[in-house]
């Protein structure tokens, strides 16, 4: 199968091109490199030491023999060159990983906000008019999120996969209908995704677009077997207060003895899924797309449920860090539950990775390896969600 895969020098991007390199499919990487320049804005970089993409594409071919190409190119801004790439590679499928992923990022500033929704809204929008203009069939698996529903609104019910049947009452009696679960977002990155949800919906109803939406979890891990087949192919591990996210920022913390950074009780309850079962929900996605005329496929992409304070405690017991409760700087439910209904990727045969000691110690051991690139200052959360917010001092001496 030939694949474009939009935004593929990024975390979930990069192991996906090279899962589905290894697979023998035709992979060609679109990204206009923006999450490395957010790196140089924020004065922070991943701590795993990542290649330029030239390079991990090089020597991806030298050790398997594999091609993939790399075009540079902003979906946001250059629809005329996205176009007319779909006209040249003719692809079978496209892997949309291309937007600004992080909620703190997102909140900075009102520059920030702008730039997630123009760049979220108006890329995954311009994919969608150039699959229409291009006049081929491709199939379109896009990367959403678990936060498009938000915590808490349908109580302990299982979040359904994308749809929920509701009744209306009419004085003709009650009708049933199927909607979009309503969108609760928590940030603007969040409600950015909850925008291109509504752009699938209209775009399956009126050109009969082929789209698999992805809910996913929170990624933790970092390697794939891929991946970790050479230094120079190393995957990208963020930490910061921003683009790292909780798991992975706990478990580099606990491989410095920083104190782990639960913010306030710790209560919060999300979904997560490892890395590896990321690339493999990918391949089941891109095996198993939904017919023309459907409604947007949708996939809850997550193997598991934990609290935070439970993800602090398991690894304070495993290292004997400390856990810091510091004033969250987000406005997010203090504690909630959360149930997800996750059949889909089950009954596509995908196996789950299950958080598991030797997963955990080698996520460590990748922190510990490259523990002297840590910014420490880095490493609090600082960005509020509103303007008089409280943070934390740093807790730990560079
Ligand atoms: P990432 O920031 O590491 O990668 C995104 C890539 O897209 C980057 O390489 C970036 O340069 C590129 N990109 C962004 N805007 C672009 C544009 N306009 N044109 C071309 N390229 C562009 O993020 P990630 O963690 O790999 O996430 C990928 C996708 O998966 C995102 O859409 C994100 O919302 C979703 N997701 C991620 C997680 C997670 O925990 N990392 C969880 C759930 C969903
Ligand atoms: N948290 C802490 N301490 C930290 C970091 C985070 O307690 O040091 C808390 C946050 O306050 C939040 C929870 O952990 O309650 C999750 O935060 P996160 O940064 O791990 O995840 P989030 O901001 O939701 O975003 C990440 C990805 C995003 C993806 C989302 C999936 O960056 O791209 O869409 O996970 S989900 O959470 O299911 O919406």
């Amino acid at each position: 199968m030939k694949v474009l895969v939009l935004g593929g020098d990024g975390f979930c991007g990069w192991p996906t091109s090279l899962h589905l390199s290894d697979l023998g499919h035709d992979v060609t990487i679109v990204d206009n490199l923006s999450r490395r320049e957010i790196d140089l804005e924020l004065e922070v970089e991943s701590l795993t030491p990542i290649r330029p993409i030239g390079e991990r594409i090089r020597v991806w071919k030298e050790l398997t023999g594999h091609e993939m190409g790399f075009v540079h190119l902003d979906l946001a801004e250059e629809f005329d060159r996205f176009e007319a790439l779909l006209r040249e590679v003719r692809p079978d499928a496209i892997v949309h990983f291309g937007e600004q992923r992080a909620a703190p990022y997102s909140m900075r500033s009102s520059i920030a906000k702008r730039y997630t929704i123009d760049n979220n809204v108006r890329g995954t929008h311009n994919v969608l008019a150039a699959v229409v203009s291009s006049g081929l069939d491709i199939a379109i698996v896009h990367l959403g999120t678990m936060g498009v529903y938000g915590y808490g609104w349908s109580g302990t019910a299982p979040i359904p996969e994308g749809y929920l049947t509701v009744k209306v009452s009419t004085p003709d009696g009650d009708l049933e209908r199927e909607i979009l679960h309503p969108a609760n977002p928590g940030s603007v990155y969040h409600l950015s995704k909850t925008l291109d949800q509504l752009l699938f919906a209209f775009y399956c109803a009126n050109d009969q677009l082929r789209i698999s939406d992805l809910h996913q979890g929170i990624v933790w891990g970092t390697q794939t077997p891929q991946t970790a087949l050479d230094e120079r192919l190393i995957n990208r591990f963020d930490y910061d207060g921003d683009y790292g996210t909780v798991l992975n920022r706990f478990l580099m913390q606990a491989a410095i003895g920083h104190p782990l950074t639960v913010h306030g009780t710790g209560g919060q309850t999300r979904a997560f899924i490892h890395i590896r079962d990321t690339v493999r929900c990918v391949q089941i996605a891109l095996e198993n797309p939904p017919a023309r005329g459907d409604k947007p496929m949708v996939f809850n992409q997550v193997t598991e449920v934990y609290r935070v304070r439970d993800l602090a405690e398991l690894l304070a017991k495993l290292t004997g860090v400390k856990v810091a409760n510091l004033p969250n700087p987000r406005r997010e439910a203090a504690e909630n539950d959360l149930n997800v209904s996750r059949d889909g990727f089950l009954a596509l045969g995908l196996e789950p990775t299950y958080l598991s000691e030797g997963l955990l110690e080698e996520v460590r051991d990748v922190a510990l390896r490259y523990k002297d690139r840590a910014d420490t200052t880095k490493i609090i959360a600082r960005t509020v969600w509103r303007e008089g917010m409280e943070t934390s001092p740093d807790l730990m001496e560079s």
